[in-house]
């Protein structure tokens, strides 16, 4: 019987095994992404990695892969990330890791991204994970209640919930801070995704739509190919 963990790691390598010289290579964040990050660094390709969080970058550079920036680099080969759910469509909610806005920008510029993730991450409707929503420092109360209304405004009656961790508001690598919402069911991702985009003072959210081009799943009888 695999665990969770195990399942993580066969996927990551899955990916890695996807990997060829000379590629631009997002690098995702969170614990799968790591499984990827050192698979991929034991085969000492020519690659340059562009790491979607600090804590990648430095895991990526510890294991001795060269890195670039994204801006500089303006197109990726490939992106390879984690996600919390992974639901019909390959449509995701990530964010788990506070790191989803860097990991968008990194999405939104590749050629190609796979997802990778354990067994338990599929789900049949996205929304049991809270779905993180990025939103600026200032003011940040003010955003939360205009976050309500456009939730309420896509029947999702929920309140959301600042973040913290060890007493202190979580800040994201880019100084934000991020809002949790336990929406249960999430039964229009897309109506949800253009309401939060449209409230002053969010900067992104978790809803990562008709962007992950294949998913690499993890299972007790091995890795799952999702397309
Ligand atoms: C990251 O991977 C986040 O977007 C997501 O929350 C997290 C999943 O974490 P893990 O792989 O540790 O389950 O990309």
């Amino acid at each position: 019987m695999s665990t969770a963990d195990d399942q993580k790691r066969a996927a990551g390598e899955a990916a890695a095994a996807l990997v060829e010289n000379g590629m631009a290579v997002g690098l995702g964040t969170g614990s799968t992404a790591a499984w990827f990050v050192k698979a991929l660094a034991a085969r000492k390709l020519d690659i340059v990695g562009v790491p979607t969080s600090v804590a990648t970058a430095e895991l990526a550079a510890s294991l001795g892969i060269r890195l670039g920036e994204l801006g500089p680099i303006t197109s990726l080969d490939l992106t390879v990330d984690g996600a919390d759910e992974i639901g019909p469509a390959l449509a995701l909610i990530k964010g788990g890791g506070a790191a989803l806005l860097r990991e968008k920008l990194v999405w939104e510029a590749s050629k190609r991204c796979i997802v990778i993730a354990d067994a338990e991450k599929r789900v049949p409707m996205l929304g049991k994970f809270p779905l993180p929503i990025e939103v600026v420092a200032f003011g940040h109360e003010t955003t939360a209640l205009r976050i309500c209304d456009a939730l309420a405004e896509c029947d999702l009656g929920v309140a959301p919930r600042l973040r913290i961790k060890d007493g202190v508001p979580v800040k994201t690598d880019g100084g934000n801070l991020i809002y949790d919402a336990a929406c249960g069911r999430i039964e229009d991702p897309a109506l949800l995704a253009d309401a939060l985009k449209s409230v002053t003072g969010v900067v992104d959210h978790g809803l990562f739509l008709d962007l992950a081009d294949m998913a690499l799943v993890g299972t007790p009888e091995g890795v799952v190919t999702i397309e």
